[in-house]
């Protein structure tokens, strides 16, 4: 992450992605925080190739820089986190041209960060915006947000995991409804599903988001990234496998110092001082 003089720790991508690290807070800078701003505002932040190639870069770039130990994606504006992929571009898209350039491998890569990824979501997460914010770990969503798949009335269906993800979330029966029409959901409902894990008053989205991170970021960072990965198996293993993965998680944690640390000082009833090892 470059710096730019005018805006410090602020790197604008050609793309239409703005990062910073750190984030800044309502009092000041918030350590291990990185905010990433979707910022395509004419066509309401939709993500097209070139977008979702800065994106997964940056978020790979910050999952192996130590200076950042918590994500947190936005779209710029207050009407949309992303209305979809950008149709106009995938209007031109032929099987072979998908196949060969392979775009949708990227989302992959979205799902191997090992760091957390909040998406602080305000008005549209539709298509391929719903399913960005369903491929992070955590949703702040205001409670304008609107989730939807809407393929289904341009012709086609879900690519990214919207069929698998919205039904893992909100249960088969309403997630082949929202699918089949198209129809969106809002922020109340998504709450009422589990698919938002909290709603928050519109213009607080950001800073409840940001707020959020700033607390998992003074978390011990080898526990959190292990705690990450043990709760994303819940959805993919059967129980006995994901026992057995948090089991053995939990016991190589007791060879950090972190897990010396916290210990001692719960002992000595004093703060720990978390050494990210
Ligand atoms: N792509 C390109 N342009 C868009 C998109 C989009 N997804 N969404 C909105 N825009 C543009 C509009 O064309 C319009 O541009 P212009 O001013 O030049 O006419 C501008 O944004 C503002 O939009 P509207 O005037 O339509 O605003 P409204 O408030 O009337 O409506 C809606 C807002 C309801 C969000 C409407 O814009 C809409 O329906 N948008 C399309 C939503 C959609 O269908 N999304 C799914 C796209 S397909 C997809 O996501 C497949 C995912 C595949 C995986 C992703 C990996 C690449």
């Amino acid at each position: 992450m470059t710096d730019r003089p005018d805006a410090p720790n602020r790197t604008d991508l050609p793309e239409g992605l703005h990062v910073s690290l750190p984030a800044s807070g309502p009092d000041g800078e918030l350590p291990g925080v990185a905010l990433l701003v979707l910022d395509r505002p004419d066509v309401l932040n939709a993500l097209d190739f070139g977008l979702i190639a800065a994106l997964t870069d940056a978020l790979e770039a910050l999952d192996a820089d130590p200076a950042c130990r918590v994500m947190v994606i936005t779209g710029a504006g207050d009407r949309a986190f992303a209305a979809g992929a950008d149709i106009k571009e995938l209007a031109r898209q032929t099987p072979t041209s998908l196949t060969v350039d392979d775009h949708f491998h990227r989302w992959e890569r979205i799902k191997r960060i090992r760091k957390p990824i909040i998406a602080a979501v305000r008005g549209f997460a539709l298509g391929g915006g719903c399913e960005l914010a369903m491929t992070c770990d955590m949703i702040v969503a205001g409670e304008d947000a609107q989730f939807g798949q809407p393929e289904i009335r341009l012709g086609v269906m879900p690519g990214a995991g919207g069929t698998q993800r919205l039904t893992r979330a909100v249960g088969k029966a309403r997630a082949m409804e929202l699918v089949l029409t198209g129809d969106t959901i809002g922020a109340r409902e998504a709450e009422a599903h589990g698919l938002v894990g909290r709603v928050v008053p519109s213009e607080a989205t950001v800073p409840a988001a940001l707020e959020l991170a700033a607390r998992i970021a003074a978390m011990p960072p080898v526990a959190v990234i292990a705690a990450k990965a043990a709760v994303n198996r819940a959805e993919e293993l059967p129980l006995e496998a994901g026992l057995e993965f948090e089991r053995r998680s939990f016991y190589l944690l007791f060879a950090t110092e972190d897990q010396r640390e916290g210990m001692a000082a719960f002992t000595e009833k004093r703060p720990p001082a978390w050494k990210g090892r």
